[in-house]
Formats: C-alpha cells, sequence, structure tokens
C-alpha cells in the first residue's frame, strides 16, 4: 500500500506518543520489553492508549484495547513492538487485535525474541494491512535493554563516569568528591532506577563505601553488584545494609538478591559466609592468572537471570573490561568545566590501545545536555562490521 506523505507524518506522531507511553515504566518491565499503544479511529482521533506496566500485566495492546471493551472496528492500532503469538506469562496479543476489528495495524519493530513473532503473517493473514518499520531506529534504540538480551542473551550495559573536562575521576591525591554539581549528580539517581542492576568493581566499594540506591521517590532500587576478585568487599559496606534497600526493579526479578557479588575461582572461601549472612549473593566466574574476571561470562549469567541493563559506576578497570570485551552498549558522560592535569586517573583504565584504528568507536546520541554547570554526553557503541 502506498502511503501519502500526510499518513506517513501521522504514523510517526502516534509512534513517538507510543514511545512516550512506553517510557513511563522504563526499568519495571524487566525482561519484558517497554511498550506503549494508541487506537486512532477513521478520523484519526485518539481512542485509547495503554503501556506494558511490567510481567504478568496486559501487554499494551490488550491495555488499550481493553478500554474499547475489545471492540475497535475499522480503528488504527499503533505498537511500537509487533503484536506477540505467543502464550507467555499472558494470553498471545495478534487473535485479540485481529479480533477487535482493527483496519490497519502499525508496528515500529519486529519482536526480536525467537519464537515471539509472527504477529505480522497472523494479521495479513486476516486481510488488516500492517505498516512496519515506522520510527523503527527510535523504536530500537528505546528498547535497547530488551533488544540485546533477546538477541545476545545479556544485558545492555551503560558506561557511566563523572569527569573533568580532561577526562579525569579523581585529583593527584585522590580526591573525586564531587566532581560534578548536584543537578548531574541528580540525574545519575534518575539512571539508576531506569536500569535494573548498577554494577561498581570492589575499588570504588573500598573507595567511597557507596549504597548505589536510586533515593528518588517512589522509584525503585535496581539490584547491586560488585566485581571483588577475592571477596574484598566489607560485611559492613553500607550497599550490604539490608535497610539500604528493599524494591526490586520489576516484579520477575524479585527473586533476585538485592546484592550479587562476583568473584573468581581463586577468591579466599572463609569470607563467603559472612557477606552471605548479610544477604548477598556470591557468583563465581572464572578468572585468569591476573585475578581479571571473566566478564563476558557474567554477562551471560546475568542474561539467564533475567537482567536486561547494568548501568556501570566504575571504577577505570571495570570501564576497561566491558569495553575490552565489547559489551559497552552505551556511555553516559558527565562532564564538569574544571582541569586538574597530570597522571590522576582517567575514567578508562586498562593498559590502553597502541592503534587509533582499533579505538573503541562510538555514535554520540541524544543532544548534550546541560545540567546545572555540567555536560552530559550519551553515545552508543558503533557496531562493528561483519567479517572483522
Ligand atoms: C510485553 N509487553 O506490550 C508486548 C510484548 O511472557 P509475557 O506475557 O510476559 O510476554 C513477553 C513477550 O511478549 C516479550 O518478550 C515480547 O516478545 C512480547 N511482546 N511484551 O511485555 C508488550 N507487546
Ligand atoms: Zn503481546
Amino acid at each position: 500500500m502506498k502511503l501519502s506523505a500526510e499518513l506517513r507524518e501521522r504514523d510517526r506522531v502516534q509512534m513517538a506518543r507510543c514511545l512516550e507511553l512506553a517510557e513511563r515504566y522504563r526499568g519495571r518491565t524487566s525482561p519484558n520489553p517497554i511498550v506503549g499503544c494508541v487506537i486512532v479511529d477513521r478520523a484519526g482521533k485518539v481512542i485509547a492508549e495503554g503501556a506494558h506496566a511490567g510481567p504478568g500485566t496486559p501487554h499494551a495492546e490488550i491495555a488499550a484495547l481493553a478500554k474499547l471493551k475489545h471492540k475497535a472496528k475499522g480503528a488504527t492500532l499503533y505498537v511500537n513492538l509487533e503484536p506477540c503469538t505467543h502464550q507467555g506469562r499472558t494470553p498471545p496479543c495478534a487473535p485479540v487485535v485481529r479480533d477487535s476489528g482493527v483496519a490497519r495495524v502499525v508496528i515500529g519493530m519486529e519482536d526480536p525474541v525467537p519464537g515471539h513473532g509472527g504477529g505480522t503473517a497472523v494479521l495479513k493473514r486476516a486481510k488488516v494491512a500492517v505498516t512496519s518499520g515506522v520510527l523503527r531506529e527510535d523504536c530500537e534504540r528505546a528498547n535497547l535493554p530488551f533488544v540485546t538480551w533477546a538477541r545476545e542473551g545479556r544485558p545492555a550495559f551503560t558506561l557511566k563516569a563523572a569527569i573533568t573536562l580532561d577526562g579525569k575521576i579523581a585529583t593527584v591525591a585522590g580526591e573525586s568528591q564531587w566532581i560534578t554539581g548536584e543537578a548531574a549528580r541528580a540525574d545519575v539517581m534518575r539512571l539508576r532506577t531506569t536500569h535494573d542492576a548498577v554494577m561498581v568493581g570492589i575499588g570504588t566499594v573500598l573507595a567511597d563505601d557507596p549504597q548505589l540506591t536510586a533515593r528518588v521517590k517512589g522509584a525503585r532500587d535496581p539490584i547491586r553488584i560488585v566485581l571483588d576478585g577475592e571477596l574484598r568487599t566489607p560485611p559492613m559496606a553500607k550497599l550490604l545494609d539490608p535497610s539500604t534497600s528493599r524494591t526490586s526493579p520489576s516484579a520477575a526479578l524479585a527473586k533476585l538478591p538485592r546484592v550479587i557479588i562476583v568473584t573468581g575461582t581463586h577468591a579466599p572461601t572463609d569470607r563467603e559466609a559472612a557477606l552471605i549472612a548479610r544477604g548477598a549473593d556470591v557468583w563465581c566466574v572464572p578468572d585468569d592468572d591476573k585475578g581479571q574476571l571473566d566478564v563476558t561470562a557474567l554477562a551471560r549469567m546475568l542474561g539467564e537471570s533475567g537482567i536486561t541493563s547494568v548501568l556501570v559506576e566504575g571504577g577505570g578497570e571495570v570501564h576497561a573490561s566491558l569495553l575490552d570485551h565489547q559489551l559497552a552498549d552505551q556511555l553516559v558522560l558527565y562532564v564538569a568545566p574544571r582541569i586538574v592535569g597530570g597522571p590522576a586517573k582517567s575514567w578508562v583504565g586498562g593498559a590502553g590501545l597502541p592503534v587509533l584504528a582499533s579505538a573503541h568507536a562510538f555514535v554520540f546520541d541524544d543532544a548534550v545536555v546541560r545540567l546545572g554547570d555540567d555536560l552530559r554526553f550519551t553515545a552508543l557503541a558503533r557496531p562493528v562490521p561483519e567479517g572483522t
């Protein structure tokens, strides 16, 4: 079907609205996607909207159709993810959409979960007009965690750092609090509420004793993950204090522990019991002779647990390790207009790359945002071209 320019523009506007509705539940739907749905009548007037609120609750299409008692004759239904055909925690949506009498369905992107697609075919067989790929890039971007998890079986990792203009995370004397101002630090809290988990290295736990909770009214706390090759996390560390976090990012993740300490095969076992007694789970992953934990194995384990997004808050060795293993999916950098110079630590450690051509490559994403005196940059990993 050839669409008029006017209709194509209307499709984009309604798809953008679907993403806006979906966005309200970011951080609460894992391992499910964020999905929004808009239904318009023949005149183009919105008659119902819906969004998916988390595992076990109705999918977005069903939430919107329920407001019309599942009858939408001649209407157009917009949804940022192809309607599903599988029986999961909830029944398949495509047949419900088909039976509602809608004349047209506009989809942002196909379902990336193997075996969950096929909704388009179900609709087309019933002579429902289907348009796919409206704002596809935005839809894929909005569901980066879900798409990464569905395609690669691991969470999407966001590397976050607060840095000076010369890329440092501390002065030569180790002073780091605070590089960025209050507005940037408040934005980090928002990031924590929109990720399933927050991960740091043991160095950060020993230096800062952080809680790593969201501290936003009404928000849920992420699961806390510590990379700790030798189990040096003090049992009295603040992040192990049961009063620092009671909530879970989503109903499907509620069975997971609040804190996961990840260690290697060479860790002293006598320290484990004290950490478990404080409510943490201790996970063991392979490590090399330098004590480097296998982050690829960890990523797989996190994916198997249904964690689809992890905010990595440093330090530099953790960031370097994720970059080196092609696990840095997006970056959020808060840059303060200050310079400290010298050999102070930069936000990425490791051995460094000698050849510019092999530098980790990113594409700047959203516009730069001003937060008080600071700026926030976001970037997405540039996909490695096939065959390299
Ligand atoms: C959602 N929300 O609005 C749509 C989804 O097992 P379930 O019932 O939780 O289904 C999850 C799958 O359903 C998900 O992986 C995706 O393939 C499909 N579509 N999921 O959570 C929605 N439309
Ligand atoms: Zn569905």
